[in-house]
């Protein structure tokens, strides 16, 4: 901004020096290089405006500094984390000039569970690598996590990752992170099992639904050999058949609903239709690209799958 400030200060200079014929002003004039590491003032406001909406806060645990020139700063949704889907947002901060660095990777992003008494480790479905959230803003990086149990009375969760620019590389050893129970009765997500090796079906920010139709989102992930390693998702193709119903209210459904299909990005995408407020249902059936049934084939007492994710609106 101020660089912008300067260059209209500099024309007008001109333009004044222009008046008189014969003066033949030698001035050299000084533009100061635009910062080649940074974001130019537009794309530099819209990450300032979007880092600073009021709905994501830093997550200060996660912050990391370089040479005290640089802060990589973590963002999430209020600030806070919770069972279930949750975007992570990162941005890269010239000390000196308050300058969003551009074309910086976040990557190696790993979260990790000790289960003090049961004496184990695991990790959880991730996104492990950061892609530009938004090509307004390229400053602002965008990652997910979906937890799977909240901290508390079993464990802690940890949370690592690597950053890389030019030739300059971080590294954020893990520091405890706090993991949020849901509200009771919420379920954004549930796993299954095929050929003995297990997977989550993740909810993508149920919280943002509404009455009527929804665009629902979803990621499948395949839990690691490994269960320390953050578990990516899957390669399979599914489909994600999807019934909601209303439990408080005999179980009545709704219409026009569409299963979850697998987009390009990986994630899968439907269409929900919540036709009033209150506690829905969303019952699974999830199948193959041969249209076998892999889970969500046994029925509850509702008549419906007995795989479900709960949300309320
Ligand atoms: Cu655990």
């Amino acid at each position: 901004m101020n660089r912008l400030l300067l260059f209209l200060g500099l024309s007008t200079g001109l333009l004044f020096s222009s008046c008189g014929d014969d003066v033949q002003d030698n001035v050299v004039i000084n533009i100061p290089d635009t910062d080649e590491e940074c974001c130019n003032a537009e794309e530099t406001f819209l990450a300032y405006s979007f880092l600073n909406n009021g709905y994501v806060k830093e997550l200060t645990e996660l912050r990391d500094t370089i040479d005290n020139k640089y802060v990589l700063k973590v963002y999430s949704a209020g600030g806070k984390l919770h069972v279930g889907y949750n975007d992570l947002f990162f941005a890269l901060i010239k000390i000196a000039t308050d300058g969003y660095v551009r074309d910086f990777q976040v990557n190696d992003i790993r979260p990790l569970m000790t289960m003090t008494a049961m004496g184990m480790q695991h990790s959880t479905p991730t996104e492990t690598e950061t892609t530009v959230y938004n090509e307004t803003f390229p400053a602002v990086r965008h990652a997910w996590v979906s937890f799977l149990m909240s901290s508390g009375d079993n464990g802690y969760w940890e949370l690592s990752y690597k950053a890389a620019w030019q030739q300059k590389e971080i590294e954020h050893t893990p520091t405890v992170i706090e993991v949020n129970a849901l509200p009771a009765g919420q379920n954004w997500l549930k796993s299954f099992k095929k050929d003995n090796q297990t997977y989550y079906l993740t909810l993508v920010n149920p919280n943002t639904f509404q009455t009527g139709n929804n665009t629902i989102r979803a990621y499948v992930s395949k839990q690691s050999a490994d269960k320390k390693v953050p578990y990516l998702t899957a390669e399979e193709t599914f489909t994600i058949e999807i019934t909601p119903t209303m439990p408080d209210m005999g179980d009545h459904t709704s219409p026009n609903n569409t299963p979850l299909i697998k987009q390009e990005s990986g994630i899968y995408e439907g269409n929900l239709n919540l036709s009033m407020t209150g506690l829905w249902n969303i019952h699974l059936v999830v199948k193959d690209q041969e249209g076998n049934i892999v889970t969500g084939g046994d029925n509850d007492n509702s008549g419906y799958s007995s795989l479900y994710w709960s949300v309320t609106i």
